[in-house]
C-alpha cells in the first residue's frame, strides 16, 4: 500500500455555483494554511454537481472558476494536486464497486439527502441518493488519512470509513481508513438570514451568503441587513445565534479572538460592529478577488493546472484500482 511519509489530505468542492465564505472558512482556507505539512489532492467534484439539475455550459464555466477560486485562495499546483473527478474515470467505477459493500440503510440515514429532497423525494435524481458512495471512492481511492472539511460533511466521512473498513474485512486490507479534519472555528458558518441554517450556496436567497465574488458594496450592505439577535450587546452566547455567527467570521478573517472583538465593541452596539466587520471582510478578500480576476482572464492557466493535475491523480487511481480488481476477483480478460 502507498504510504507517503506526510499523511495524505483529500478534499472536494463541487462546483456547483460560486464559492461563499463558509467553502471557504470551513475547507478552502484550511487546505491553504495545512499546505505545507501534508501530501495534498484537491478534487473539483464535478459529478457530484450533477446530482441537481444544470447545463452543460454552466458546469463548464463552473469548473473553471472553481479552480480558479481554488488557486486564487493560495492552493500552489507544485505542491498539491488539483484536478477534476470526472477526468479520472476510477472515480465512478470505483464508487460502482463500493456500492456493493454500502448498505442501502446507510445511504438512507444521510441528512444532506434528507435536506437536500426535502419533500420532493419522489422527483429528485437517484444520483441524489447515491452520490455519498461516490464520495467514498473519492477520499479512499487515494489512501487519505485525512479529510478537511466543514461540519457538514463530518456523517459523509463516517460513512467513508465504514465502507473502507467493511471492504477490508471483505476482501482483505486494501484501503486507509479515513478521518474527518473538522476544526473548531469556522467549520459552519451560518446563514445570514437565519443563523439556524448552513450558509448555502444553493439557497434562493442571494442575501443569506458572502460570495467570495462580492464586490465590497455588495458585502457592506448584506452585512448591514443581516440578521441580529434581541438585545443590542455585541457577544457570542447560546441564546445569540447570529451574533456568535458574525463574530466567528470577524475572529477568522482579522485573525483575533472573540473575546477581544466583544472587548472592543462593549457598549457600542450592533451598526458599529457590523461596519467595522464589513471592512474587516472586504480587505480580508480583496488579495484573493485581484488573484482571481486575472486567472478569469486567462482560462488557460486553470486548463494546464488541470490537464497535469488529472495526469497525476489519475496515475494514482489507476495503480490503486488495479488493486482493487484483483482483491475482488474483476480479472480482466480485454486484451
Ligand atoms: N456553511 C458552511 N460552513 C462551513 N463549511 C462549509 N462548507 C459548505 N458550507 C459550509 C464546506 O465547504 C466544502 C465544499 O462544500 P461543497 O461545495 O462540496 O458543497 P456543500 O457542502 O453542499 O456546501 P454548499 O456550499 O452549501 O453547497 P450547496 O448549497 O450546493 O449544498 C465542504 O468541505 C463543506 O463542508
Amino acid at each position: 500500500m502507498n504510504q507517503p511519509s506526510r499523511k495524505r489530505v483529500f478534499s472536494g468542492i463541487q462546483p456547483s455555483g460560486v464559492s461563499h465564505i463558509g467553502n471557504y472558512l470551513g475547507a478552502i482556507r484550511n487546505w491553504v494554511l495545512q499546505q505545507e505539512q501534508y501530501d495534498n489532492i484537491f478534487c473539483i467534484v464535478n459529478l457530484h454537481a450533477l446530482t441537481l439539475p444544470t447545463t452543460a455550459e454552466t458546469l463548464h464555466a463552473n469548473t473553471i472558476t472553481m479552480a480558479n477560486t481554488i488557486l486564487a485562495a493560495g492552493i500552489d499546483p507544485e505542491r498539491s494536486i488539483l484536478f477534476v473527478q470526472g477526468d479520472v474515470p476510477e472515480h465512478a467505477e470505483l464508487s460502482w464497486l463500493l456500492s456493493s459493500v454500502t448498505m442501502y440503510g446507510e445511504l438512507r440515514r444521510m441528512t444532506q439527502f434528507k435536506d437536500k429532497s426535502g419533500s420532493d423525494e419522489e422527483s429528485v435524481s437517484a444520483a441524489l441518493f447515491s452520490y455519498p458512495v461516490l464520495q467514498v471512492a473519492d477520499i479512499i481511492l487515494y489512501d487519505t488519512d485525512l479529510v478537511p472539511v466543514g461540519e457538514d460533511q463530518k456523517q459523509h466521512i463516517e460513512l467513508a470509513r465504514d465502507v473502507a473498513q467493511r471492504f477490508n474485512s471483505r476482501y482483505g486490507e486494501t484501503f486507509v481508513v479515513p478521518a474527518p479534519d473538522i476544526k473548531k472555528d469556522g467549520a459552519r458558518v451560518m446563514s445570514l438570514d437565519d443563523p439556524t441554517k448552513k450558509m448555502s450556496k444553493s439557497d434562493r436567497n442571494p442575501a443569506s451568503f458572502i460570495a467570495l465574488t462580492d464586490t465590497p458594496a455588495e458585502i457592506t450592505k448584506k452585512i448591514k441587513r443581516a440578521v441580529t439577535d434581541s438585545g443590542s450587546d455585541v457577544i457570542a452566547a447560546p441564546d445569540k445565534p447570529a451574533l456568535t455567527n458574525l463574530l466567528g467570521i470577524y475572529s477568522l478573517f482579522a485573525g483575533i479572538s472573540v473575546a477581544e472583538i466583544e472587548e472592543r465593541y462593549t457598549g457600542k452596539g450592533y451598526g458599529a460592529f457590523k461596519t467595522d466587520l464589513a471592512e474587516v471582510v472586504v480587505e480580508a478578500l480583496t488579495p484573493f478577488q485581484q488573484r482571481f480576476a486575472e486567472l478569469q482572464a486567462d482560462p488557460a492557466i486553470a486548463r494546464n493546472v488541470l490537464a497535469d493535475g488529472a495526469a497525476r491523480a489519475g496515475a494514482q487511481a489507476a495503480a490503486k484500482m488495479q488493486i482493487v480488481q484483483e482483491r475482488m476477483g474483476l480479472s480482466q480478460h480485454r486484451t
